[in-house]
């Protein structure tokens, strides 16, 4: 008991604890204390959120790719940190990259691979058995970790000390390693994104005990390999299209005047959740009447009204992969003749983008035969022509993020996945039309991802009558 005492002891918010709330943690201490953690079976210990990830040789194909692009020296990717400790709440993300290369939603780890001795390393934090019982059992160093990720070397992210012959080794944490590498002359290779970030911070301070760090930035590489899209990315992204689709065809039915915007995001988080998507992909967007000529609102908080349209721009997380489509409802089941009017002018601007879809060309290209083909057709109350009123990009790559990786004046590809949003918002009007869909770029045009969703302004009106899909 004095053991626990003294444990408590140093933690500042639980000595500020009511009396009565200590006496019961040390109840669960002790309990804790009973426990050893060994027999949580592995399958416990993953920390992970997500129902459904690649094999592993598909991550160890990756980091094989790394290692050959960068030729030499060190490769060092940082996952994301995880603090929380005793009653802290919050949930813990992987960080994109670190996940590509791993899968591995371990907190606190640190990849490291060294291209010349064609090793990889991986360091994950010892288990903590007591914060544990908070944010879950976790892999540590060992066997079962080895199974779990496929990487052979797996050690202690901080260190300490192994006994090899009876004798104790000193075992260097992760920095220690590094410098140790680099003060041999090795080449550091990160993954730098902007010009600020925790890779330039490492950077900088590795320099303070390796004068003549030579740094070498994978970002490039990076980009090109998340980019393509191999088959069971595309796997994973389609079904976070499909349960997103899902999820659009329930709201359909949801949307009519005197419902409030958050009914309608409502099922589409619920959709998500029940079949198994692990997070949203971005907020929802749900914006009706004035609030369809706002791109990214996210308050859904209005009362939709007869004579109105909702914009509903939702997406899916699956397996770390995003989905992003959007549709437009006339919030009464039926498009008055200029919510129409809008209506196809915005369809007919994605299918000229669709047809003209291949490699070769960039997203920039695409958005001039969008705007052309919109500012072509209709007019403002003013006799004006629309291009005006498109004012965002036609298109961005999707994958881990939303926004993925990947320039808009860049020449497209096979595997690149990316949307076709165009839109038009006239807030004097109270109208906002966008129609997004998601594509694979193919070696000879497009695979629309999305297309089991209907599209036109009648077959959406069909879908908000009847809750059927496309006919
Ligand atoms: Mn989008």
């Amino acid at each position: 008991m004095f053991r626990v005492l003294l444990f408590f002891s140093n933690i500042p918010r639980i000595q500020s604890m009511k009396h009565t709330s200590v006496s019961l943690l040390i109840i669960f201490v002790v309990s804790v204390f009973s426990l050893t953690g060994q027999d949580i079976p592995v399958e416990y210990r993953s920390g992970t959120y997500i129902v459904d990830r690649s094999p592993l040789e598909e991550y160890q194909k990756r980091r094989q790719e790394l290692m050959d692009r960068a030729g030499d020296g060190i490769i060092v990717l940082v996952g994301r940190g995880d603090d929380r400790g005793y009653g802290d709440v919050g949930t813990f993300s992987q960080e994109k990259n670190f996940f590509y290369f791993t899968g591995v939603e371990i907190p606190n780890a640190v990849l490291m691979l060294l291209p010349d001795r064609d090793k990889e390393i991986l360091f994950i934090p010892e288990r903590n058995i007591h914060i544990e019982r908070w944010t879950g059992p976790k892999l540590g160093p060992g066997e079962d970790a080895v199974s779990y990720t496929g990487i052979e070397d797996i050690r202690p992210v901080d260190g300490g000390e192994t006994v090899i012959d009876h004798r104790r080794r000193p075992v260097p944490s992760w920095q220690e390693l590094l410098i140790s590498y680099l003060q041999e002359g090795n080449r550091l290779h990160l993954i730098l994104r902007g010009t600020d970030s925790f890779e330039h911070d490492l950077a900088a301070s590795l320099r303070e005990s390796v004068p003549i760090l030579s740094v070498n930035n994978l970002y490039d590489d990076l980009v090109d390999m998340r980019r393509k899209k191999s088959d069971d990315e595309i796997r994973l992204l389609q079904k976070a299209v499909d349960i997103t689709l899902d999820a659009h065809r329930n709201l359909a039915r949801v949307i009519r005047p005197g419902v409030y915007e958050y009914e309608v995001e409502a099922m589409a988080k619920y959709t998500f959740r029940k079949n198994g998507a692990e997070d949203i992909a971005f907020p929802p967007i749900v914006g009706s009447g004035f609030f369809s000529t706002v791109l990214h609102y996210d308050q859904n908080i209005r009362q939709m009204h007869d004579g109105d349209v909702v914009v509903v721009d939702i997406g899916a997380k699956y397996g770390f992969y995003c989905a992003d489509i959007t549709r437009t409802y006339p919030v009464n089941g039926s498009f008055t003749e200029r919510q129409r009017e809008i209506y196809n002018i915005v369809l007919g601007a994605q299918e000229a983008v669709m047809e003209e879809l291949r490699p070769g060309l960039s997203i920039f290209d695409l958005r001039k035969i969008a705007y052309n083909y919109i500012d072509s057709q209709g007019t403002d109350k003013e006799g004006r022509s629309l291009g005006r009123y498109f004012i965002h990009g036609i298109s961005h790559f999707v994958g881990l993020e939303v926004h993925d990786v990947g320039s808009e004046h860049v020449p497209l590809r096979a595997g690149d996945v990316i949307t076709i949003e165009p839109g038009i918002y006239i807030p004097e009007e109270e109208i906002g039309v966008r129609i997004e869909d998601m594509f694979l770029v193919t070696d000879d045009g497009s695979i629309q991802m999305s297309e089991a969703l209907p599209r036109t302004a009648d077959e959406i009106e069909r879908l908000m009558k009847n809750g059927t899909a496309k006919q």
